[in-house]
């Protein structure tokens, strides 16, 4: 019997190069450039637990939150990743305050490309062994080509993506990427150190079953927010709802995406825009939720249509499946008319 082995994700991407008007071979170049770094980090992230690589170095990021090493570490593989390809002119992170120009006056400055990447979501969990990801975002530069990046290539509203995905880092890693012709998973080989397709066309279901979020923040919530949660907790034949949270956005929202959910993030008392960071947490997942057929707003406004004004700039985040975050719309705007 004649067996194929699955298609590798190198081979998926040139595959794919020709969804691509004109296309030079840089983005695929780009997302190989990716594909590597996942596989380093990957390999720092699972043995975590066997070498003294855990624990705060005693610095603090640009959020003011402790760097634990993988973070640190998984920073310097991505931007090394990028850097050394020539292949984006331009890297922004959640680890470091402004954006970094690559390579200046090189070949670097003719890509038309800019990555926003958070390297190590969720790195709070690194000790406890849950499920941590890495998120990216790729924007085609607005400056001229050839001339040094500029704040204007990173602030695009997320309807300008060109493309975008996250590394899961668990019980087996998967790459999961959009260039906007639809969503595909590619879990890695440890032992071949390749990654396979092994999620095709990855579609969110209509509807779902889970809610994620913390509870914990309740009494912070807007009237919205706390509406929609007991609403999902009424005792009701048409309320098959339960409650996961990983505490994890990558996690939490990969599994929304295989089964079906809504993950939301809201604003409350003392975050008024919530926690994530809307250019390289909220947009990417966004963009991939759409093209899976999902939806993704902070309440009220499709997130991709909204127009950063800072690099770490956040949102209120409602994103998975289209029923179930509609019914937080219909929730947040019924609160705002009875205000
Ligand atoms: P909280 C991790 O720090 C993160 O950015 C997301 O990955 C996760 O969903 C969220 O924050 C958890 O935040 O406030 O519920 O602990």
């Amino acid at each position: 019997m004649k067996t194929t082995s699955p298609l590798t994700l190198g081979e998926f991407i040139i595959d794919k190069q020709a969804d691509f008007q004109y296309t030079s071979g840089e983005l695929s170049r780009l997302l190989s450039a990716i594909r590597l770094a996942a596989k380093v980090v990957n390999q720092e992230v699972n043995k975590a637990g066997l070498v003294d690589i855990i624990g705060a170095m005693g610095n603090q990021n640009v959020q003011g939150e402790e760097q634990q090493k993988l973070d640190v570490f998984a920073n310097e593989v991505f931007i090394a990743a990028l850097n050394n390809r020539e292949v984006v002119c331009g890297i922004a992170s959640e680890e470091n305050e402004d954006f970094i120009s690559v390579r200046p006056g090189e070949n670097s400055q003719k890509s038309k490309y800019v990555v926003l990447i958070d390297p190590l979501d969720g790195s709070s969990n690194i000790d406890v062994n849950v499920n941590v990801g890495t998120i990216f975002s790729i924007y085609r530069r607005i400056s001229p080509d050839g001339t040094p990046v500029q704040l204007e290539d990173f602030l695009q509203p997320g309807n300008k993506q060109v493309a975008a995905g996250y590394v899961v880092y668990g019980s087996s890693t998967m790459l999961v990427y959009t260039t906007g012709c639809g969503v595909n998973g590619f879990t890695l080989d440890p032992a071949l150190g390749v990654f396979y397709l092994s999620h095709p066309d990855i579609k969110i279901p209509f509807k779902g079953k889970i809610y994620s979020i913390n509870e914990g923040n309740y009494i912070k919530f807007p009237q919205g927010i706390k509406d929609y949660i007991k609403y999902c907790q009424e005792e009701k034949e048409d309320r098959p709802y339960t409650s996961r949270y990983i505490g994890s956005l990558v996690a939490d929202f990969h599994r929304n995406m295989l089964k079906g959910g809504v993950y939301l993030y809201p604003s409350y008392s003392h975050a008024p825009k919530g926690k994530l960071r809307l250019l390289y947490e909220c947009n990417p997942m966004a963009f991939l939720a759409e093209q899976a057929g999902g939806k993704a707003s902070d309440g009220f406004t499709r997130i991709m249509d909204l127009n950063p004004t800072e690099l770490h700039e956040r949102t209120p985040f409602v994103c998975g499946s289209i029923e179930m975050v509609e019914k937080v719309e219909e929730f947040m705007e019924n609160a705002r008319r009875n205000q």
